[in-house]
């Protein structure tokens, strides 16, 4: 009876905490960013301040897999040479120091021989690597098998065989080392869309599912690659798939996809906060940061406080404190850089909430007014395109440096479209387009090989009002 009474005032206090405001929080277990972008590793540097930025937060892992290091992909089955090995040395050792978990993550899939004589030699090659690290202070390890498709689409992978390759290597990491953690996996069909057939689950999918250990971790990216958000439905339906509680790889705010028709990445930064993502239990949540690692930090940060309570996270209450505490007194200023660069898209992703909504809705408005109504006021515009410039003034001033250099060419892109709003605004005013517009706007199409910002809001308001003219015009000599 007294046992029953105990369970029962447990019960009730658990009820009113969780339902009240005071709900415990409840972290996702393992919790952290995963360096897994194209281009440019980060520096020994950049990873030990992002580890420490990880302890500050309360994220207790890095993933270290960047798809450019050739060891890592490439050339997997090479060891590190001396002075890398080095390097991740003191790399681990900064990790344990600040109490983040460093998962050492290789990707053998471009070329990795599974079964035979074959699949045996990569075997050994592959534990070689890990024992290598193993020795070095690494206990987490993870073997990624993403991004393994030709120039139409196909992946030629097995789900057995994989399954059975991974099963290998945790069963002997196990055996001979008891400290280790389960290995965590991608698997080659790594967002929903690519794992089923209509309501039916792919064979690869079917097969690596039916066959992986049950105690390994498998990752995945959502419906898509980079996506608007996971419902706990969508999350519930890839646990179905798998058998066990999986784990999120998130694509934001990586920005490696942000391409110019000439090849240059990274030209929109992703400056908004982590949103739509479940509050439903998951076993590991890892955030992809962009090349550029202090800008990574606004997303990053609010991603940890969702991590660390996904059922209470809100994203502007988020965004608004991360940008407080990073910024300082130039919080005001990058609030409206960082709004007007949080929307990422292109034709296969979508992520982000969008640019400068407010901006956007002042410039629609008041295109809307100009051709419907007698007063029209200018004045909600002006006083959003002076902040718009006067934001990127102060920054481009006042920003430290380590900042600048990674935003500069951004905020650059910023003030030219401001100014050119400026322009376009006092068109609107004259009731007269001013020829110099289009000289901005080409200049801005010019720049947009190193920098995109606002492509919905600040920068469509160029096109716009000259779209307005340019339709003025044509009635007027249709008139004629
Ligand atoms: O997302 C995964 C699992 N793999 C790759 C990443 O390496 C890359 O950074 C992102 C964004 O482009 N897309 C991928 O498919």
């Amino acid at each position: 009876m007294k046992k029953f009474f105990t369970r029962l005032i447990i019960l009730t206090l658990a009820t009113f905490f969780i339902g009240g405001s005071t709900a415990l929080a409840i972290p996702i277990p393992l919790r952290g960013v995963v360096e897994g972008f194209y281009g440019t590793p980060w520096t020994f540097d950049d990873r030990a301040d992002i580890i420490d930025f990880c302890r500050q937060c309360n994220l207790n892992s890095y993933v270290y897999a960047p798809k450019d290091d050739p060891y890592h992909r490439d050339k997997w089955r090479k060891p590190y040479p001396t002075e890398k090995l080095d390097e991740m040395r003191r790399l681990v050792a900064v990790a344990k120091k600040n109490k983040v978990r460093f998962i050492f993550a290789v990707s053998p899939g471009l070329d990795l021989n599974y079964k035979g004589t074959k699949g045996d030699e990569d075997f050994r090659l592959l534990i070689r690597k890990l024992d290598a690290m193993y020795d070095i202070g690494v206990r987490d390890f993870a073997i990624f098998f993403d991004d393994l498709k030709d120039d139409k689409g196909r992946h030629h992978e097995n789900g057995k065989d994989q399954a059975e390759f991974l099963n290998r290597v945790q069963k002997n990491l196990h055996e001979r080392y008891k400290d280790v953690a389960p290995l965590i996996t991608v698997p080659t069909e790594y967002f929903y869309e690519d794992m089923v057939n209509g309501d039916k689950v792919k064979p690869y999918t079917r097969d690596l599912a039916e066959n992986l250990d049950p105690t390994i971790v498998v990752l995945y990216t959502g419906r898509g690659v980079v996506c608007e958000g996971i419902t706990d439905k969508e999350l519930a339906d890839v646990n179905k798939i798998y058998g066990r509680e999986v784990g999120v790889w998130w694509n934001y705010p990586v920005n490696d996809y942000s391409l110019t028709p000439d090849g240059n990445r990274n030209v929109k930064l992703a400056l908004g906060a982590i949103e739509k993502l479940p509050s439903a239990k998951m076993t590991a949540i890892f955030f992809n940061p962009m090349e550029q690692v202090q800008m990574s930090k606004i997303a990053l940060a609010t991603g940890a406080i969702y991590a660390n309570n996904p059922a209470t996270y809100d994203e502007n209450q988020a965004w608004n404190k991360v940008i407080d505490e990073q910024f300082g007194r130039l919080a005001p200023q990058m609030k409206i850089f960082a709004e007007h660069s949080r929307h990422m898209e292109n034709s296969w992703a979508k992520v982000g909430a969008p640019d400068a909504i407010e901006f956007a809705t002042t410039a629609h408005n008041l295109i809307y007014d100009m051709g419907k109504k007698s007063f029209v006021d200018f004045a909600p515009m002006e006083k959003k395109i002076n902040e718009l410039e006067r934001a990127a003034d102060i920054l481009l001033k006042r920003l430290p440096k380590k900042y600048l250099a990674e935003c500069k060419p951004q905020l650059e892109q910023l003030k030219r479209t401001a100014h050119a709003d400026k322009v376009a605004l006092e068109s609107l005013k004259a009731g007269r387009l001013d020829p110099t517009l289009k000289i901005l706007r080409e200049e801005i199409t010019a720049n947009e090989k190193q920098a995109i910002i606002s492509e919905e809001a600040a920068r469509k308001f160029i096109d716009d009002v000259i779209k307005f003219f340019d339709e003025q015009d044509k009635s007027s000599r249709k008139k004629k």
